[in-house]
């Protein structure tokens, strides 16, 4: 039995040496140690041997065994390394080949509508300022002489965090702020998201804003119209046509609409434009003396001028956008085009 084990084991020995791939060593394995292998049937057969020899033949099978798995394994490792400093060998590098093109992101369109919308009233003079979107009653109404039974206050119209604790409807309640931290002459414009309860083609829940305001001695409607009709101008084009309407905003007396020359029919009239010729761009107006109150500046020695936009309009109309969820699905398709 014992020269039958060592026979055994050498001649898998050497059919380990002759095994050149993994396969080939796994079943060289297979065959001495596997379940039906040989150096196991020698272990299922020791029943057959008389009592005194079967702990020498076990302890002895069991040797070969373990040495077997040794010799295995080394050799797999062998070959292992062997076809790796093959394929080094082989293998060219071309390190003329150009490198693979990282593409490079891009800004959203509504930042980069934003953006380019701020960058024109800072080279007005305008600074910029940001604010909470979660917002006190009293920035967000109050102070902006919107009254507690007005419409705007409406569960249907606003998001409420709490009673006195609103979504800010409009970035408005950002330059309430800055009035009071700052003594006029101050100019700014207060870029931000903000939420309305209102979701259809041309509403979302959430979209973004561009407010601003200019107080000084001595600001006049005059001084509105040039600064507007300056910046409607660089966004849409020199030749754009102009028109103020006369509206109303609790926060501006007297307010006015700023509607521009249609981009789509040039004024002829078409569906975008409702067949008017005119598209509403902006609200305006000089700023209420209720509201200067609020922040505690002086209406005898200061006016001063208002305005705000909605960007997701104003972006749909420069790129002839047609649907506002477009700019909030997040489908590359769309969003490669800007
Ligand atoms: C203070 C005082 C006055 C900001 C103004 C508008 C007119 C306006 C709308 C345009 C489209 C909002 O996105 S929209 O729906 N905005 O019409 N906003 S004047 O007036 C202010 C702001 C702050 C302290």
């Amino acid at each position: 039995m014992k020269d039958k084990l060592n026979k055994i084991e050498e001649a898998a020995l050497q059919s380990a040496v002759a095994a050149v791939t993994e396969v080939e060593l796994q079943q060289v394995r297979a065959r001495y140690l596997g379940r039906k292998g040989e150096i196991t049937a020698v272990m299922k057969g020791m029943g057959q041997l008389i009592p005194e020899e079967r702990p020498l033949v076990g302890a002895l099978a069991n040797e070969v065994k373990d040495r077997l798995e040794a010799a295995f394994t080394e050799r797999q490792e062998g070959l292992r390394q062997e076809l790796m400093q093959q394929s080094l060998a082989s293998e060219k590098l071309d390190v003329t080949l150009p490198g693979r093109v990282q593409r490079r992101g891009y800004k959203h369109p509504i930042t980069q509508v934003t953006e380019e919308i701020v960058a024109i009233f800072a080279a007005l003079g305008f600074g910029v300022v940001e604010g909470p979107e979660i917002e006190k009653d009293f920035y967000n109404f109050e102070a902006l002489n919107i009254p507690k039974d007005h419409p705007a206050r409406d569960m249907q119209d606003t998001f409420y965090v709490t009673e006195d604790v609103v979504l800010r409807t409009h970035t408005s309640p950002v330059q309430v702020r800055t009035m009071l931290e700052h003594e006029p002459p101050v100019r700014v414009v207060a870029p931000g998201t903000v939420y309305r309860r209102d979701s259809d083609i041309t509403h979302s829940p959430m979209f973004h804003q561009v407010e601003g305001f200019l107080v000084d001695r001595k600001v006049t409607f005059g001084d509105l119209k040039g600064i507007l009709t300056t910046f409607i101008n660089e966004f849409f084009g020199q030749n754009v046509d102009v028109r103020f309407r006369p509206s109303f905003f609790p926060f501006t007396e007297p307010s006015a609409e700023v509607d521009i020359q249609c981009v789509i029919c040039g004024g002829s009239g078409c569906r975008v434009c409702g067949h008017s010729g005119w598209l509403e761009i902006l609200g305006s107006g000089m700023i209420d003396p209720e509201v200067f109150k609020s922040v505690n500046y002086d209406p005898e020695l200061y006016s001063g001028f208002a305005f705000g936009m909605g960007i997701e309009r104003v972006a749909m109309l420069k790129y002839g956008v047609n649907d506002l969820r477009l700019f909030f699905e997040n489908d590359l398709r769309f969003l490669k085009q800007f």
